[in-house]
């Protein structure tokens, strides 16, 4: 009898073993958690430091689509990505401000958060404020409107983070931005109040040094620091360590290999030189962009028509840089 019930024994062990869930990479949502942040740094549920590396579409009205479920599973195990942003344009060219579809623009987020989540990925929802109106507060309402309809949407998804104004501009002040951003936080924070937010920061968001001398009072936020390899180096890599030695937690929610044009010739040196940087000090980082437009930031040939399952040869300069750098880790 005992015999009987040690080989059921053994046999529900082998079982409870091989079901055993195989264990989460080690940078993927299910592995981290939800996040937040700690002094200048981005940390896990266990508040272990983390840093997030990966891509940016284009705008969405503009390449939709390379948001799709196999574009992010390729970013993911091609790129070894672990964050996809979504840059959705407040204005220009389809915006969501500017006469663009909405219900097609917030399908295609969805379409671009649910791919994330299935990935175990991070994703950042970006509201794409850049040209015709450089400072935030200009679309106030509509963004308080649509973070209202994100984060509620999103409120039980740990993988998601808000970017409330992707780079104000053109003289716009920290102290336009700071009562844009006190006007959209609480909003947030209403249906996910302890999700991560991200803030630009005046000058296409460079001045983290604004930002240092007067933050924010609302916990698990970070600022914005953008920068094209083509056009930025020592003073801006200056401008940045000295933010993050201030204690300014700082995400690169946007970079170019290029100069700020998005064109340009591709810079391995100084984008080498700034990863060195953002390595030492853990700061997360997204590369600009993921479409086939001829223009240098681009990931993928123009002549190359697919929108997922690239090969290394269907990678421009750029995204074969961004393939070997995201790979190391
Ligand atoms: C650029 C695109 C380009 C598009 C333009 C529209 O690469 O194809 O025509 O926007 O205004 C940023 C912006 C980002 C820019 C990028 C390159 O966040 O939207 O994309 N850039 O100029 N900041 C610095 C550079």
């Amino acid at each position: 009898m005992s015999k009987i019930r040690n080989l059921l024994l053994v046999a529900v062990l082998i079982c409870v073993t091989s079901l055993a869930p195989i264990p989460a990479q080690a940078s993927s949502v299910s592995y981290y958690g939800a996040l937040h942040v700690r002094g200048a740094q981005l940390v896990d549920k266990n508040d272990h430091a983390v840093q997030l590396r990966g891509v940016s579409t284009h705008g969405i009205a503009w390449f939709p689509e390379y948001v799709n479920a196999k574009a992010v599973k390729s970013l993911k195990d091609t790129f070894h990505a672990n964050v996809f942003r979504i840059a959705c344009y407040t204005d220009e060219y389809g915006g969501y401000c500017n006469g663009g579809d909405k219900k097609s623009l917030e399908k295609t987020i969805d379409t671009g958060v649910k791919a994330a989540e299935k990935n175990d990925m991070y994703v950042i929802i970006d509201w794409h404020v850049l040209n015709e109106h450089p400072n935030p507060l200009d679309h106030k309402s509509a963004a308080k409107k649509f973070f209202k309809k994100m984060s509620k949407k999103y409120a039980k998804y740990d993988n998601v983070i808000y970017e409330i104004c992707n780079e104000p501009n053109s003289g716009t002040s920290w102290s336009d931005i700071k009562k844009y951003a006190k006007a959209v936080i609480p909003v947030i924070r209403k249906n996910a109040p302890d999700s991560v937010v991200i803030v630009g920061t005046p000058t296409w968001s460079q001045d983290v040094d604004k930002a240092v001398q007067s933050p924010l009072t609302y916990k698990n936020v970070m600022y914005a620091f953008h920068f094209y390899a083509g056009t930025h180096h020592d003073d801006y890599r200056k401008k940045l360590t000295d933010a993050y030695k201030n204690g300014l937690p700082v995400f690169v929610s946007e970079f170019g290999t290029c100069d700020a044009s998005g064109n340009g010739g591709f810079n391995k040196k100084e984008s080498d030189t700034w990863i060195e940087l953002l390595d030492s000090m853990n700061i997360s980082y997204v590369n600009w962009s993921l479409c086939n437009k001829a223009e240098t930031a681009s990931i993928i040939k123009s002549s190359c028509k697919k929108t997922s399952g690239w090969k290394k040869s269907d990678l421009t300069k750029s995204g074969k840089w961004l393939y070997e750098t995201l790979r190391k880790y």
